[in-house]
């Protein structure tokens, strides 16, 4: 399936972009339920700014490098020989629990980009027939992961979940784990250094100790096919016996028992006709199944709702039928003044609580990159349409080829972590990103990507419009040529906000677009400190200005005849090192709807009622 094209721009036939996906190595579908060991909990770090666990004097070779010793042999080897010289020991230095980005280990790493390593120890038994690996669920952003000194695997990339086999490095009894993590971007990263949002360095998601027998179930995908009459089952084992394979798939709730045998790849592909009892997964009645796959040793659970997702003329079908998007975005930062990007069940419970029964929405934007896979999983349970994204934000290096594949390999990262999710029905690909012949090559590429790992859903991004006012009042354009390759245009629009239009003028906005496809809002909003009142003739940051600012632009969207739904910007305040207002802001972006603790502000309550009457109409 390997195809390659040449794409040729600006008189330079730039590279071979190859079509197929990077795909990971190791999928580990439903990696929380897989046995083994989480490692979160107490590590020991050591800051190391100019990387000399990595490069020696001059740039040579690392010496002893951190990574190196099991943290008691630092102090073991200077007692045998009192002249030997480490200028680190990880067994004396501060612990931490992981996981947490760094921002608040110490108050000196607040800002801090580079290098951190981490170290801890754990017991192991190795058996016979069994494979073992370490599991990242995210490590912002470079990541290199040791297993008793020997370098287990490396990655790119903040968000999304990798897997190293170490099968041959881990021993019986006590082992080393040790992970450089590397915060530091550059122009040619994804996201590169500028955004508006806290980098968060560090291990932010649980990193597991799994063991698998040798053979084992690596990715299990089971979906409602578009035709909403079948489902489709895709299975590939990994491991000396994956080919010819018995392996069964059971929902015995609906009375499904398969048996069958996997191919000479070790690929099982199937496709029966839905149960007529088989309930459609939707916000309103968001039913999962247990479906156990087994295969030999091995077997794997998972709990998925079945629904399609469409798109027919300007509309957006679920379940066959038209829907409005009632959503807001969020960042991945939990609620309190002091986050650090550690979403617990917890944590991203009380927010999508916040979207589900207060706001009465049904969907939610997962800004600007894969969030947790705990939280997709628990908007299946609460009944959350998700726009999920890779962080390919404002100005990528569109000509370089290792910046589109790092994109690609997260993209296949993300959409590989959570294609079981029925929540999930929109992938997207970038967020206000410059029209130019190199960035609509590259994000062509990406959404190809998307098509080929996952034809159930919608693929969309957020774009830039223009909007000009030629005598018959302000009129916006969605004229960006990737709306030709997208499924849902989305664009991000804060007229009364950023831009010259008066605040009281942003209802007369009219919209216009002739690609006969829907739009959605992904993003407005407005900023305003909570408890900030002037309630005559109010300025910007008080709650009264978001307040008018949410009634005009909601009047507005009453006018756009191929609006189908919206995730405003955003949520919740959240911290952002462009924003440094000393009174209004203090890092923080204040667009929130409640504050950093919770505080609900004013225009809250209006886009509350404005969904709710969307809810009431159309029942
Ligand atoms: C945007 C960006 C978002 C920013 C927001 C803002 O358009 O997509 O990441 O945080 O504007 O507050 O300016």
């Amino acid at each position: 399936l390997i195809a390659t094209c040449i794409f040729v721009y600006g008189g330079v036939s730039l590279a071979q972009v190859e079509i197929t996906p990077t795909r990971p190595e190791f999928v580990v579908a439903n990696a929380a339920s897989r046995d083994g060991q989480d490692l979160s909990g107490s590590w020991s770090y050591s800051i190391d700014p100019y990387r000399d666990g990595l490069y020696g004097f001059h740039g040579s070779p690392s010496g002893y490098g951190h990574q190196r010793f099991a943290p008691q042999d630092v102090d073991i080897a200077t007692r045998r020989a009192p002249s030997a010289l480490f200028e680190y020991d990880m067994a004396r230095s501060p612990r931490v629990t992981l996981p947490s980005s760094w921002t608040n280990h110490a108050p000196e790493m607040r800002h801090y980009e580079g290098l951190v390593w981490y170290s801890r120890t754990f017991e192991a038994k190795k058996k016979r027939g069994e494979r073992s690996f370490i599991r990242v669920g995210a490590a912002n952003y470079t990541a290199r992961v040791y297993l008793n000194g020997e370098l287990a695997g490396t990655h790119e990339g903040g968000f999304t979940p990798f897997t190293f086999e170490v099968t041959d490095l881990v021993k019986s009894g006590e082992n080393n784990v040790t992970i450089g993590v590397d915060s530091q971007r550059t122009d040619k990263s994804v996201p590169p250094p500028v955004t508006d949002w806290e980098t968060y360095g560090g291990i932010t998601r649980p990193v597991q100790f799994i063991t698998t027998p040798e053979t084992f179930i690596d990715d299990a995908w089971v979906r409602l096919d578009p035709d909403n009459r079948h489902i489709r089952v895709t299975v590939r084992l990994d491991g000396p016996k994956a080919a010819s394979q018995p392996i069964q798939l059971s929902i015995e709730e609906l009375g499904i028992d398969l048996r069958e045998e996997t191919n000479a790849d070790g690929i099982w592909t199937a496709v029966f006709p839905a149960p007529e009892r088989l309930v459609r997964w939707s916000p309103e009645n968001p039913k999962l199944y247990d479906v156990t796959i087994t295969a030999g040793e091995d077997d794997l659970a998972e709990r998925i709702g079945f629904r399609t997702i469409s798109v027919e003329g300007e509309d957006i079908l679920l379940n066959g039928k038209p829907v409005y998007l009632r959503g807001i975005s969020m960042h991945e930062e939990e609620l309190g003044r002091d986050p650090s990007r550690v979403m617990t069940e917890a944590a991203a419970r009380a927010l999508l609580t916040e979207i589900k029964d207060g706001l009465n929405g049904n969907f939610v934007r997962l800004a600007h990159y894969p969030h947790s896979e705990s939280t997709v999983r628990l908007a299946d349970e609460m009944g959350l349409l998700v726009w999920s994204e890779i962080p390919v934000y404002w100005r990528i290096d569109w000509e370089d080829e290792g910046t589109l594949d790092a994109a690609r390999a997260m993209l296949a990262e993300n959409i590989l972590r959570d294609r079981n999710r029925a929540s999930v029905i929109l992938w997207s690909v970038a967020n206000e990103t410059p029209v130019s012949e190199a960035r609509n090559i590259f994000l062509n590429t990406l959404i190809d990507d998307v098509r080929e790992l996952d034809d159930t859903r919608l693929v969309t991004a957020a774009l830039l419009t223009s909007q000009s006012d030629q005598g018959d009042g302000e009129v916006a354009r969605v004229d960006d040529p990737l709306v030709t390759s997208l499924d849902v245009m989305a664009v991000n629009t804060y007229n009364g906000w950023y831009g010259n239009v008066p605040l009281a003028e942003v209802h007369e906005i009219s919209w216009l677009s002739d690609h006969g496809k829907p739009m959605i809002f992904s993003e407005y909003g407005a900023g305003a400190q909570a408890g900030f009142h002037e309630v005559k003739n109010p300025r910007k940051f008080t709650e009264e200005y978001q307040a008018e600012y949410y009634r005009q632009t909601l009047a507005m969207a009453d006018r756009v005849p191929f609006l189908r739904g919206m995730s405003p910007w955003i949520l919740k305040d959240f911290r952002s090192p462009r924003r440094q207002h000393p009174i209004y802001q203090q890092g923080w972006n204040r667009k929130g709807l409640i504050s950093e603790t919770g505080e609900r502000k004013e225009a809250f309550d209006i886009l509350a009622a404005y969904y709710r009457t969307m809810t009431e109409t159309s029942d």
